[in-house]
């Protein structure tokens, strides 16, 4: 495959390749670098941008002159290096004080706490020139049914999220924010577990037009759920704000693997969606924003297999592209795609003026016994993208 540029658009979380390899039973095995080493090196490997939360890049108790200080010069090294930060998002969930969530602690005083921080990361995420700002909740949650007033939990989860995209509209900030779903780990629940329950909240905001998504392939892998139907949906809602890109094999701890390296069939999906669009509904909405992944580098790698791995996420999203554009192209697909209906289905089911009275009369005489004799050729179908994939 080609080497990635930056017309690719793609990007990479600092705590991704910023990953020391420490895990609940055992310590890092890499050391850690300054954030501009790892922007400048991505940056070298044909990275367009990169993401961080506050405290991928300050420590917690950093000081403001710190903050200006370490951010000033990482902006000042993605500048040099061609770089944009395309995201920026708060660290809620490291420190122990939010063991129980950020906007969502039984304890009054965390929430505020954590509601404080966020604004101030969004402060940072509009100083940085980033546009989206994600929320991954990942403390928001509990181990125990007995522990929380779970409707109480929503309704601070609505206000906190209401605050702060209040607050990025009044401030007049380019930016969207997405929600970043996940079913569990580390929390034993995890609140908004899917899309679908993050979409059902978004419903719900004041200002739930500037809240979307930010669907990540493990998370939604890791609750049984297929993720390119994940990105259909949402692209349907409007909503498919950004995306995480990575690997998972199965109903696993979060296991944040290279694009591609978990299930490959359902990455081809996804980047044939991405890049291609639904086949049979040109003006639908397209996935316009980056490819970010989000991913970690495997503990057992060293230097070298960081930078391996980081060029793994790009090329393999690469020749994935590929062979999704060598797949629409077939004349063959396109036949099999007929004979299977695809492009049927856009068609509206009702003719136009049809009424439901019509309808009714218009299918009495309908032989369903004839019909259900239809062969609908999804396998040759799918043996194709295989053959494509892997032939
Ligand atoms: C954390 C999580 C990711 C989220 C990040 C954003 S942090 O690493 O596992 O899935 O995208 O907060
Ligand atoms: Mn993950
Ligand atoms: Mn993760
Ligand atoms: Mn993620």
């Amino acid at each position: 495959t080609r080497q990635p540029t930056k017309d690719d658009r793609f990007s990479f979380g600092l705590w991704t390749v910023g990953w020391p390899g420490g895990d609940p039973f055992g310590t890092p095995t890499r050391t850690v670098l300054d954030p501009w080493e790892y922007s400048d090196k991505l940056a070298e490997l044909g990275a367009w941008g990169i993401t961080f939360h506050d405290n991928d890049v300050f420590p917690f108790d950093a000081s403001a002159e710190e903050r200006k200080r370490i951010t000033g010069r990482l902006k000042d090294a993605t500048d040099q290096a061609g770089l944009v930060i395309e995201m920026v998002t708060t660290n809620t969930f490291t420190h122990p004080v939010f063991k129980d969530g950020g906007l969502t602690s039984n304890d009054r005083s965390v929430r505020r706490f954590g509601l404080a921080k966020i604004i101030q990361a969004v402060d940072l995420a509009a100083e940085m020139g980033a546009s989206t700002f994600v929320m991954w909740g990942g403390r928001e949650g509990a181990e125990y049914d007995s522990s929380k007033d779970l409707h109480a939990a929503l309704a601070r989860y609505k206000e906190g999220l209401d605050t702060v995209a209040g607050y990025i509209k009044s401030q007049g900030y380019g930016l969207r924010i997405g929600l970043e779903p996940k079913p569990n780990e580390p929390r034993g629940d995890i609140f908004l577990p899917t899309l679908g329950h993050a979409l059902a909240l978004i419903a719900d905001l004041e200002h739930g037009d500037i809240v979307g998504l930010n669907p990540e392939v493990g998370h939604e892998q890791m609750a049984n759920l297929n993720y390119t139907h994940g990105l259909a949906q949402a692209l349907f809602s409007g909503k498919l704000f950004h995306i995480d890109l990575n690997g998972q094999s199965g109903l696993k701890y979060d296991q944040d693997l290279v694009f591609g390296h978990g299930n490959l069939l359902s990455a081809f999906f996804t980047v044939d969606l991405v890049e291609n669009g639904f086949p049979a509904s040109p003006d639908a909405p397209r996935y316009e924003g980056p490819k970010h992944f989000d991913y970690k580098p495997s503990r057992t790698e060293y230097t070298e297999g960081v930078w391996e791995s980081a060029k793994a996420n790009m090329s393999t999203y690469l020749m994935l592209a590929e062979k999704a554009k060598a797949f629409r192209a077939d004349p063959q697909v396109k036949e099999a795609m007929e004979y299977s209906g695809v492009y049927d289905l856009a068609t509206p089911t009702l003719a136009e003026g049809e009424t439901v009275a019509d309808l009714v009369a218009a299918t009495a005489d309908f032989d369903a016994d004839e019909v259900a004799k239809r062969d609908y050729g999804f396998v040759r179908l799918h043996q194709l993208a295989l053959e494509h994939l892997i032939g």
